[in-house]
């Protein structure tokens, strides 16, 4: 029977804006993740261009990493951490964008953060943009809209390569680059369509303008992966699908038929284009269908081609169920809800917890790309309770934990060539949905409340001593 490959990179992943904080320290320029407020599971999270006192910005302190990055890197290996998957703050890095000189200590943090990592032989698989574009990127140029915006993301991208060249050799353009197909994400990737706008939910949406700007980031990412590849030939690039697995909520021919067409668009898209070079006929046909003139000169397909990934990585929380029909029932999702699905429980956010369609998915996407696979991102977001004697006891997040590794490992029994898995938030770190601190994904609690109040302690909780075994014995003991 197959196991877990003898060198399986287990760890644990993060996203800059969601836990660094020391927004402005050191040279930083504002990114777009630093305007958008607190929000909750009912109130929706606001942007406010103008920052104002009476409202919170979670990415401003997050958790501090950029203060604890070694207690926390020294806390993943306690774990046997064999990887650790990060993003790099733009800002950071290029507090405008399009300034003429990287930011020398931004780019000492990231040095300093991989010197911690190989201390523990801690791979780092490095998210070179995580919803996290400069905020003067989206302000003077409106984001990925403007083909200008290929350069500076490949100067950006270049910068990493040279300077990280030896201590880097797994990177992702982008996080779920296909969350472009909802509305919601235009924001986070700089397209301030109006910038007076006070909700996401009043963002208001061109999708001429926001597929557009997908296709720019594609080319980017190709043209990227082209230079980092010269750069050094043996980095790998691995495309970042947000995988919404779904459903017929019926049998019925219509239902099936919804779904198939669904997941044609939503999930294979992006990764055609990342790992095949070319737009699948599917969503060019609906995108045209849809209006939307796609700006894709022969140069540019011709990069497309040329800059493929090389391996396939995505996040995956929960399904979706979908119908033609109407039904009542709905639930939350990452990114994206669906329809209750009669079979399945609900995390306190409404995420349903299906674990057999993780490997339901892994099977999908190995037929279909035959590359190897990442789980980049996966978890539960749970309320946790710190008791008087500073325990966390959160047995539901190693069953939720325990089940969705159980039926990976039947993925690798199945045939699936995985490389390794991310879960997701091994740190606690800021919500991107909804911007709280309660929601807590980490084996790693961190003492800070919504409103950015605590002291910023690390506690483990008792899923730390759990995916220490796991990890122990490579998969194979889940008690
Ligand atoms: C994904 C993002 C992550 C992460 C995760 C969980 O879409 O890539 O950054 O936040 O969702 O979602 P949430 O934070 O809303 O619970």
């Amino acid at each position: 029977m197959k196991n877990f490959r003898s060198d399986f990179l287990w760890g644990g992943a993060t996203a800059a804006n969601q836990v660094e904080g020391a927004y402005l320290e050191d040279g930083k320029g504002l990114s777009v993740a630093d305007i958008v407020t607190v929000g909750s599971h009912t109130a929706p999270r606001r942007i406010s261009l103008e920052m104002k006192e009476e409202y919170t910005y979670p990415s401003h302190t997050a958790v501090d990493f950029y203060h604890h990055y070694k207690e926390d890197i020294a806390l993943f290996a306690e774990m046997g951490f064999k990887a650790y998957r990060m993003s790099i703050s733009w800002a950071r890095i290029f507090p405008h964008g399009d300034d003429a000189m990287p930011n020398p200590k931004g780019i000492q943090f990231y040095h300093d953060v991989f010197a911690e990592l190989k201390k523990y032989a801690i791979e780092p698989i490095v998210t070179i943009s995580h919803s996290d574009i400069p905020l003067a990127v989206g302000t003077r140029y409106h984001g990925w809209v403007n083909k200008q915006v290929i350069d500076l993301y490949v100067r950006y991208a270049v910068t990493l390569f040279e300077h990280y060249k030896e201590e880097v050799r797994y990177w992702i353009p982008f996080n779920e680059i296909n969350d472009m197909f909802l509305p919601m994400s235009a924001l986070g990737q700089g397209a301030l369509i109006d910038p007076e706008a006070q909700f996401f939910t009043q963002q208001k949406d061109d999708p001429n303008e926001r597929f557009n700007a997908l296709n720019n980031m594609m080319i980017a990412s190709a043209k990227a992966v082209i230079r980092g590849r010269q750069i050094n030939s043996s980095f790998h690039f691995g495309t970042m699908i947000c995988h919404i697995t779904r459903y017929p909520r019926t049998c019925h021919p219509n239902d099936v038929l919804l779904v198939l067409k669904n997941d044609l668009f939503y999930n294979n898209t992006c990764a055609d284009v990342m790992l095949k070079g070319e737009y699948p006929f599917y969503a060019l046909n609906e995108l045209e269908k849809r209006g939307v003139a796609l700006q894709l000169n022969d140069t540019e397909k011709a990069l497309l081609k040329e800059g493929v990934c090389d391996y396939y990585t995505f996040s995956y929380y929960q399904s979706i169920s979908e119908s033609t029909q109407p039904f009542s029932e709905e639930t939350s999702g990452n990114i994206m809800g669906g329809i209750k699905n009669p079979y399945l429980t609900e995390t306190e956010w409404n995420w349903p917890i299906d674990p057999v369609g993780l490997r339901t998915t892994l099977l999908k996407v190995y037929d279909r790309y035959r590359v190897p696979i990442m789980i980049t991102e996966n978890g539960i977001g749970c309320v946790d309770q710190l008791e008087a004697d500073g325990t966390v006891h959160d047995d539901y997040r190693i069953a939720y934990l325990r089940d969705h590794l159980n039926e990976m490992r039947k993925a690798v029994e199945d045939g699936v060539d995985l490389i390794g898995y991310m879960a997701w938030g091994c740190l606690d770190l800021i919500s991107v949905s909804t911007g709280e601190m309660k929601k807590r994904y980490g084996f790693i609690y961190v003492d800070r409340d919504d409103e950015g109040n605590g002291s910023y302690r690390r506690i483990k909780k008792d899923s730390f001593a759990w995916y220490r075994k796991v990890i122990a014995s490579n998969g194979t003991d889940l008690t």
